[in-house]
């Protein structure tokens, strides 16, 4: 916990390590009382060094020393010092051996980082610097080595010793213990190491790789979970082919292996053979799991998987970097849930989260770039930015290149830096040299914070048959960041002619007419295009495919995006005109209920249910309207009842308007036969669930029993959890009933009680809060546990914008207050949590004033974490 204000790290500062450890050696002696962890490193001088001092400074924090000795011979007291974040060991040579022993208590190790017990199992989470909680190390991700690991603990309570690489023969001891060797061949940083122990069961299978290589392939869980497993295995065959397939890498090792815990900071973790899972991600069964549950876990474990090659064969030379590994790895992750279902769909969702959660963060308080330059607490930095607008930025290179350049750079990455620690600049050089062009003003995505703004506008000249596209772009300030230079920005356009059909475009300059669509390159702080031979004036369909993540403005008009709505030939660009309507029409009634919906819109929406057949899936995104905290996003001060009262009038309209072709959607969107979770089942559920939740805006009795119906038929978790969540919505008698039922229905199942917590969280009621804060002492709910934080918390703070921002400030209190019971167990999570409240400009003076009164508080508070701090002193620093 802090005591001085916390120092910053940056980028600028980084030095090369002074010392490498070329060998690793660890023994567990693992008890319920304390653990025991004995080292011994092989050290050596870094030849590369660029400063020398004659100590050797280690990593370590919360540990007790029992041993120290150097080359075999006992450190002598005058010969180290410890202190809160380490170890110096005085006068060291040139090459030597460190032993040491130390003393933990994972028991007691609330934060979940480092060791720690998670129920019956010790597990670890090294990630970022959680190893330096295990034993004194160079806690730097730039120093690789071979690890091996000795385990040993209680044979009956801990049956399964698990670590990084391949194991040895386990040994029975004398007392009750066993004991086990794990050998990683792969030189690895500290980050990426693993240890499990407990009683668990697995279900195994095997993948021969396209060199010959039999892989066993097991995933470990609680005993009772065994039948929950099936699907995270299919995903993760499927993973294995793809990454041969599409980026021509295998995996390397004998064994790889998966392990599912319920106390876990994030979702899952890459460790190198041995990942560790939020069970949230791995345990999946029709009856239990949601489609989104499902897609979820086909996703995870996939970049998990990916992460083998980038990420742990090549990583990151400094925490800055971690864009490196994470965006290209969601990057490639989001490809490969491309190509499993609906490609269109998947790219809607991920601009959806990208729009709603990284230009939100792009424009607030903690805006940094994807490669951030400073840091006082690295888990801050797990952010959309570094993973969503990471993946974005390679994607953009992929746009940039071509998918046959862009693999020729791929391949190049993989081959030249193997084995190493790189950087996000070592990257995009491959890709340059592979495309062979100069990436240098492209590498300004990585450099500067902020999301660019492209005002578009076109001129169609009718005697020379061109249409001119004038395009400028700007980026607003961020903090630390007054003045950006231009970015290189691909952006994807086509026009329409006026039956809706895509014209060939063709270039001042070019010979034949070109295709349909153009990567047009915006490098200019303004530019324009001039297309030849154009017959008709056109509606131009611009940033096809969200080929950069930018903001358009272009004023069309009302009809000219409905006319896109029905025709643009990209479904990204159909679904986004959809968009840009809906926010529009919702805006105006937040100024004006009175302000007359359109009659073309309504007209598009019934037009779009009639001709639902074509794709369900996409379809139920196109009548998705904005969601409340994007449209506050797109006001100059967020009118938080103004935005709910508007959303739901437009809902309440529709609902009326379209009830006939609602129903019949309803009814023939009905998915019979054994539950699949694919592409086509998947997307006839949400179309189907889309209007049950229109539909039930009308408050009417008969379309009540019909939810009520759909929640007891219990078919599958997608429909009982829509239906309930609708349900708990309104003041119906049957719902406190049901919900109780659904409670012991599930009561031992905690992943579906964090279901259970959301949509109470979520509810429109207006005793929400109370009743939030009810469920924070039922039996089910623990501080203590992720998930459970945030399922309650989380989603009501972030769901929940009505009830969370009530005029009262009764939400920032209640908010404030978990964050500092937080934080005195785990830092990362208060963090997490108090970040919602970080947006405070957004809003009215008497909102503002309230939040900062909070985040005062907060702030000052003895004792706050270094994580919390970094958080809450940012925010208020650009008040
Ligand atoms: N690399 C981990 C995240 C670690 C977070 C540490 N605070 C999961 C992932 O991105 O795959
Ligand atoms: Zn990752």
């Amino acid at each position: 916990m802090l005591r001085d204000t916390p120092s910053t790290v940056y980028l600028k500062d980084y030095l090369p390590p002074e010392f490498l450890i070329d060998q690793v050696m660890l023994w567990f002696d693992l008890d319920e009382t304390e653990t025991r962890v004995r080292s011994r490193l092989e050290l050596r001088r870094n030849p590369a060094a660029q400063s020398r001092s004659p100590d050797l400074r280690l990593h370590g924090e919360q540990l007790e020393l029992i041993s120290l000795s150097l080359d075999g011979q006992p450190v002598a007291p005058a010969g180290y010092l410890q202190d809160d974040e380490g170890l110096t060991v005085r006068q060291v040579p040139d090459q030597f051996v460190l032993e040491s022993e130390v003393r933990i208590l994972p028991q007691q190790n609330t934060a979940l980082e480092g060791l720690y017990k998670s129920g019956g199992l010790f597990c670890t989470q090294c990630e970022a610097e959680g190893f330096r909680k295990i034993t004194w190390y160079l806690d730097r991700p730039d120093v690789m080595s071979r690890f091996t690991t000795t385990i040993c603990a209680d044979k009956q309570r801990y049956p399964v010793l698990l670590s990084n690489g391949n194991p040895s023969d386990t040994v029975e001891l004398e007392d009750g213990r066993h004991r086990i060797t794990w050998t990683d061949p792969f030189p690895k940083p500290a980050y990426l190491f693993a240890l499990v122990a407990g009683d668990l069961r697995a279900i195994e299978d095997s993948h021969t790789t396209p060199s010959g290589r039999e892989v066993t392939l097991r995933i470990y869980v609680e005993p009772e979970n065994i039948d929950k497993c099936d699907h995270a295995m299919a995903s993760l065959k499927r993973a294995m082919a793809w990454d041969e397939q599409q980026y021509g890498r295998e995996y390397d090792l004998d064994i790889y292996m998966i392990v599912a815990v319920n106390d876990f900071n994030m979702g899952a973790m890459e460790n190198k053979g041995l990942n560790i899972f939020n069970s949230k991600f791995v345990l999946a069964s029709p009856a239990t799991a949601t489609d989104r549950d499902f897609q979820g876990i086909e996703s995870v474990i996939a970049h998990e998987y990916f992460h083998n090659w980038t990420g742990n064969r090549i990583t990151c030379r400094d925490w800055f970097q971690l864009s490196l590994k994470e965006g290209l790895t969601v990057f490639r992750d989001q490809e490969f849930s491309a190509d499993m279902g609906s490609r269109g769909v998947k790219r809607i969702e991920d601009v959806r989260l990208l729009r709603a959660h990284q230009f939100a963060e792009d424009a607030g308080p903690m805006a940094h770039p994807v490669r951030p330059d400073s840091y006082m607490e690295i888990n801050n930095f797990y952010t959309v930015t570094v993973y969503e607008k990471g993946a974005e930025v390679v994607r953009m290179q992929a746009n940039l290149l071509g998918p046959e350049a862009f693999r020729g750079g791929t391949d190049l990455y993989f081959e030249r830096f193997d084995g190493q620690a790189v950087t996000t600049d070592d990257f995009v050089q491959c890709m340059a040299d592979a495309g062979q062009r100069d990436l240098g003003q492209f590498k300004r995505w990585y450099s500067q914070a902020g999301t660019p703004e492209l005002t578009i506008q076109g001129v169609y000249d009718a005697a020379q048959q061109t249409y001119t596209l004038t395009v400028e772009q700007h980026c607003p300030a961020t903090p630390g960041q007054p003045d950006k230079e231009p970015f290189l920005i691909p952006l994807a356009v086509g026009l329409l002619d006026d039956r809706g059909t895509d014209l060939a475009l063709r270039l001042a300059g070019d010979s034949d007419p070109g295709p349909t669509t153009r990567m047009l390159e915006i490098s200019e702080p303004r530019q324009q295009f001039v297309f030849e031979q154009v017959p008709v004036a056109p509606v131009p369909s611009l940033l096809r495919g969200f080929s950069a993540p930018v903001k358009v403005r272009f004023d069309y008009s009302n009809e000219q995006l409905m006319f896109l709505m029905a025709h643009d030939s990209d479904g990204f660009s159909r679904w986004d005109a959809a968009q840009t309507l809906a926010q529009r029409i919702l805006l105006q009634l937040v100024d004006d209920p009175d302000s007359l919906v359109p009659e073309g819109f309504v007209q598009a929406f019934r037009q779009a249910l009639q001709d639902s057949a074509s794709d369900p899936a996409l379809l139920a995104e196109v009548l998705t309207l904005p969601a409340e905290s994007y449209l506050g996003d797109q006001m100059a001060e967020v009118d938080v009842e103004g935005i709910h009262r508007a959303r739901e009038q437009l809902k309440t309209l529709l609902a009326s308007e379209l009830k006939t072709e609602l129903l019949a959607v309803y009814r023939d969107n009905e998915v019979t036969g054994e539950y699949r979770p694919d592409a086509d089942a998947i997307g006839r559920r949400s179309l189907r669930n889309l209007a049950l939740g229109y539909l039930m805006q009308l408050e009417d009795q008969a379309i009540q029993a019909l939810c009520i119906a759909q929640y007891r038929a219990g078919n599958n978790m997608t429909d009982v959890i829509t239906a309930l969540s609708l349900l708990a919505d309104r003041d119906i008698p049957e719902t406190a009933e049901l919900l109780e039922g659904f409670y012991q229905q599930w009561r031992d199942d905690p992943l579906v009680l964090d279901k259970w917590f959301s949509l109470q969280a979520m509810s429109k009621r207006p005793d929400t809060l109370e009743r939030v804060k009810g469920l924070l002492d039922h039996p089910a709910f623990s501080i203590a546990n992720p998930n459970k934080v945030r399922s309650l918390i989380g989603a009501f703070c972030s769901g929940n914008p009505v009830r969370f921002h009530a005029a009262d400030g009764a939400g920032y209190r209640f908010l404030s207050d978990r964050v500092l019971e937080l934080d005195q167990l785990n830092p990362q999570v208060a963090a997490r949590m108090v970040r919602l409240m970080t947006r405070w400009q957004r809003y009215d003076p008497a909102r503002q004033r309230l939040m900062q009164t909070q985040l005062e508080r907060i702030l000052h508070t003895s004792g706050v974490s270094r994580d919390v701090y970094e958080i809450v002193s940012k925010s208020l620093e650009h008040a």
